[in-house]
């Protein structure tokens, strides 16, 4: 998982291409202070998916609490399919 903070600016992701293409998922955080440092979404958004396509995206708030709900879920998944995978080893 990535974190990708607003006031990070939108370039994150073309200067650091490596992080996101090996991440599943990643994490907009601060998201409450997006208008006060100008952050421009699209831009950053559209920034993530020119170097990696279709990466999941949440945007979050750890002041807010807005979007930990959906992250939580997300992980819960994501352990659930894990042990999964992992009790269809063969013993
Ligand atoms: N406004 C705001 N501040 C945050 C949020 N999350 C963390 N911070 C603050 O940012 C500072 C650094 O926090 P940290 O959790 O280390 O975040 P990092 O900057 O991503 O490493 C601390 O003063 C936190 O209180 C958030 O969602 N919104
Ligand atoms: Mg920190």
């Amino acid at each position: 998982m990535v974190l990708f903070s607003v006031t990070e600016g939108e370039d994150k992701p073309l200067k650091y291409p490596t992080i996101f293409n090996t991440a599943d998922l990643t994490l907009v955080t601060k998201i409450d202070l997006a208008e006060a440092v100008e952050f421009d979404r699209d831009l950053a958004y559209r920034n993530i998916r020119q170097v990696r396509p279709g990466l999941p995206i949440l945007d979050t708030s750890a002041r807010r609490g807005q979007g930990l709900e959906a992250w939580l879920e997300t992980l819960e998944e994501r352990r659930k399919a894990a042990s999964e995978r992992v009790s269809e080893v063969p013993a």
